[in-house]
C-alpha cells in the first residue's frame, strides 16, 4: 500500500453491485478511520487448501456512525456532523480497493440527504443505510434509550427522493427497520420492508439488539414471501452484534445477502488500548506490553512508508548517481578455501560478492565496479564492470586505482570480504560529507577478545572524554589504522566508504601527488607503493582534510578468517 488512492470512484462504486451478483454472502466489516481500514482491507486469512481461493477475507467494508462517533469521543447520537462523517469516510476511501457501505443515521432532513448521497457518490462509496427513526436518533443497541420510529410513509418518501438525487447507477440506498429495536412486531417490520422496496430500496436491513435471532430469522422467512409477492429482489441485511453466535451458513440459509460485523475493530482496538495502558502503569515501563502492540515495522510497511522510503532513495540516488567500487583484488591473508578469494567465498549458497551486490541493487544501486587479481578467474557476474590489478600483490590503494576511471563523479568503496545490511548504505546515501567512513562503535567493549588486525580508528574527541555522545550524525576522524593502540581506538572501520565527487577529486589529486613526490615510509607501510587504502585516508586527514565516519553497531560482519567465515555460516540466511 502506498499513500496514493488507488481506484477511482468509479471503479470502486460498482464492486459492491458486482459482488450481490456473484457472491452467496457478502460479508462487511465495520472501520472507523484509515488504519483500521487498512487492517479491514489486507487480513487475508490463508486457508492453506493450495487451492485458487485458498483464503478468507472481508468482501466490503461498514463505514460505522457508532464508531465513528466513539473514535471521536462522542456518544451516536447523530452529533458527528456530515461533513466529519465525510471526511472519516474519506480517509476510509483513500486506503481501501474495497467497496463501503456508509450508514447513513436517519439521513436527516431530505436536503441533507441528498447532499450526503451525492458526496458519498463522488467519493466512490458503493451503498448507505439510512434507518427509519426520527431524527436525532439513539443508538439502537442501548437498551434504556427512547427509540422513535419515523412514519413509514415520510420515511418511504425520503428513499423515494434520495433515489431522485443520485448521479450515478451504481450507488445504492438501503433501507433500515427499526420496528424490533423500538418494541414492535415482525409484521409491522414486514409493512415497512414493502413500502420501502416499493419507494425504491436497493434492499432491507432488519436490525434487533435480541440475544435470540429468532424475530429476526422470522422476519427473513417473511420477507422472501414478501419478494415473491412483489415480484422483485432486493437483498436483505443482517447486523448480528447481540445474536453472535448465529453462524453465516445458517443466515446465508436464511436468505440474508449482506452481513455486517458493525463495531468489532472499534471494540477490539479500545480493549487492547485499555490493557496496554494499565500494563504499562502496572511495570512502570513498556516492554513487557509489547508484545500486545503491533511492531512499528510492520505500522510502517501498513501505511506506505516504504514506498516513500524508495522515493527518497531515489532522489538521493538520483543526486549522487552513486557508483560501487570493491577493491577484490588481494589475496587473502588467511586460507579460508584454496584459491578462493574472499569475495567468492560460499556463505549458505550465495557469494559473499552476491550478497554484496544484492543489498545494492535492493538500495536501487547498479553501477558496480569490481578490482580482480588474486583468483580472478573465480569472478563470474555478468552486469558488473570488471578492472584487473596484475600487480596485486602491492597494496591495496593501488588496486583500487585501477579502477580510477570509474571515480570521477564520486563513489562507495566497499571491501570484498564484508557482508552488510542495506541500513548501512543507507546512512552513507543519506550523508552530505565528502569523506565518510562507516565505523562500528561496539569495539572497545570486545577489544580484548579480538585475536587478528583490524582497521581501527579514532574518533576526535569532544569536550574533553572521547566517548562522550554527541548527536552529530556525522563525527570526525582523527587517526586511522591497523596499528592504533587497542586501548585508545573508539571504532573499527567497517570497509565501507563513501566519497562525493569533491572527496574523489582530492583523493585522486593527493594519489598522483605521492605516486610522484613521496618517499620513504607511508604511514603503516614501509613504502607508497605498498600503502593500503586505510593509509591514504590518514594522509588524507593529516593534510587537513575533513574525514567524517557514521557510527552503527550492527548490520555487518567481516570474514578475515576461518573462524568468522564459520560464523557468517551460522548467521547469514
Ligand atoms: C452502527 O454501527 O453505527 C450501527 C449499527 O448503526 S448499531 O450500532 O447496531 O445500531
Ligand atoms: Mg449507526
Amino acid at each position: 500500500m502506498s499513500a496514493r488512492r488507488r481506484h477511482s470512484p468509479e471503479e470502486l462504486r460498482g464492486k459492491l453491485r458486482t459482488l450481490l451478483e456473484n457472491k452467496q454472502l457478502v460479508r462487511a466489516i465495520e472501520v472507523h478511520d484509515g488504519i483500521s481500514a487498512l487492517v479491514a482491507n489486507n487480513v487475508k486469512l490463508e486457508l492453506g487448501n493450495g487451492g485458487e481461493n485458498n483464503f478468507l477475507e472481508f468482501d466490503a467494508l461498514w463505514g460505522s456512525g457508532f464508531t465513528d462517533s466513539t473514535s471521536k469521543g462522542l456518544p451516536d447520537i447523530e452529533l458527528v456532523s456530515p461533513d466529519s462523517r465525510l471526511s472519516t469516510i474519506e480517509r476510509i476511501m483513500n486506503v481501501t480497493d474495497k467497496p463501503l457501505i456508509v450508514d447513513g443515521d436517519t439521513g436527516g432532513e431530505i436536503a441533507n440527504f441528498e447532499y450526503f448521497l451525492n458526496r458519498l457518490e463522488l467519493l466512490g462509496v458503493s451503498a448507505v443505510v439510512i434507518e427509519d427513526k426520527t431524527y436525532p436518533k439513539r443508538n439502537s443497541l442501548d437498551d434504556g434509550s427512547i427509540q422513535n420510529l419515523e412514519a413509514p410513509e415520510v420515511f418511504a418518501n425520503k428513499i423515494r427522493l434520495g433515489k431522485e438525487a443520485l448521479l450515478s447507477k451504481d450507488f445504492m440506498i438501503f433501507a433500515r427497520i427499526e420496528s424490533l429495536i423500538a418494541g414492535f412486531d415482525v409484521e409491522d417490520a414486514l409493512l415497512r420492508a414493502e413500502k420501502y422496496l416499493q419507494a425504491g430500496a436497493d434492499g432491507i436491513l432488519i436490525h434487533s439488539r435480541e440475544t435470540d435471532p429468532v424475530r429476526v430469522l422470522k422476519f427473513a422467512k417473511e420477507y422472501s414471501k414478501l419478494l415473491e409477492k412483489i415480484g422483485f429482489y432486493r437483498p436483505l441485511i443482517c447486523v448480528p452484534t447481540t445474536y453472535n453466535t448465529i453462524k453465516e451458513e445458517e443466515l446465508c440459509e436464511h436468505g440474508f445477502k449482506i452481513v455486517i460485523y458493525a463495531n468489532h475493530l472499534l471494540r477490539a482496538s479500545v480493549k487492547s488500548m485499555q490493557a496496554v495502558c494499565k500494563n504499562i502503569l502496572l511495570k512502570g515501563r513498556a516492554f513487557e506490553s509489547e508484545p500486545y502492540c503491533t511492531p512499528i515495522t510492520t505500522i510502517m510497511h501498513m501505511v506506505g512508508f516504504e514506498k516513500i522510503k524508495e522515493r527518497d532513495l531515489q532522489l538521493l540516488l538520483d543526486k549522487s548517481k552513486a557508483k560501487v567500487i570493491i577493491p577484490a583484488a588481494g589475496k587473502p591473508k588467511e586460507t579460508i578455501i584454496e584459491c578462493m578469494p574472499s569475495a567468492m567465498l560460499d556463505v549458505n549458497g550465495k557469494t559473499v560478492m552476491q550478497r554484496q551486490l544484492d543489498v545494492l541493487r535492493h538500495c536501487g544501486i547498479a553501477d558496480v565496479t569490481v578490482v580482480r587479481g588474486y583468483a580472478k578467474e573465480k569472478f563470474s557476474y555478468n552486469g558488473v564492470k570488471y578492472y584487473d590489478a596484475p600487480d596485486y600483490t602491492t597494496g591495496s590503494l593501488h588496486s583500487l586505482f585501477s579502477a580510477q576511471a570509474e571515480m570521477d563523479h564520486g563513489f562507495f568503496l566497499i571491501f570484498s570480504d564484508i557482508l552488510f545490511d542495506e541500513s548501512i548504505i543507507v546512512s552513507l546515501l543519506k550523508s552530505t560529507a565528502d569523506i565518510v567512513l562507516i565505523a562500528d562503535a561496539s569495539y572497545p567493549y570486545h577489544r580484548h577478545e579480538i585475536d587478528k588486525e583490524l582497521d581501527l580508528l579514532i574518533g576526535k574527541q569532544e569536550g574533553g572524554y572521547y566517548r562522550q555522545p554527541s548527536i552529530a550524525l556525522e563525527k570526525e576522524v582523527t587517526y586511522i589504522g591497523k596499528k592504533i593502540k587497542k586501548d585508545i581506538a573508539t571504532h573499527e572501520f567497517i570497509g565501507i566508504a563513501k566519497f562525493s565527487e569533491y572527496g574523489a577529486k582530492n583523493l585522486k589529486e593527493l594519489y598522483s601527488d605521492c605516486l610522484k613526490n613521496h618517499s620513504g615510509r607511508f604511514h603503516e607501510s614501509e613504502s607508497f607503493g605498498k600503502a593500503s587504502i586505510v593509509d591514504m585516508i590518514q594522509e588524507m586527514i593529516d593534510r587537513g582534510f575533513t574525514v567524517n565516519y557514521i557510527e552503527t553497531n550492527k548490520g555487518w560482519m567481516e570474514i578475515h578468517n576461518k573462524k568468522d567465515y564459520e560464523m557468517a555460516k551460522k548467521v547469514v540466511y
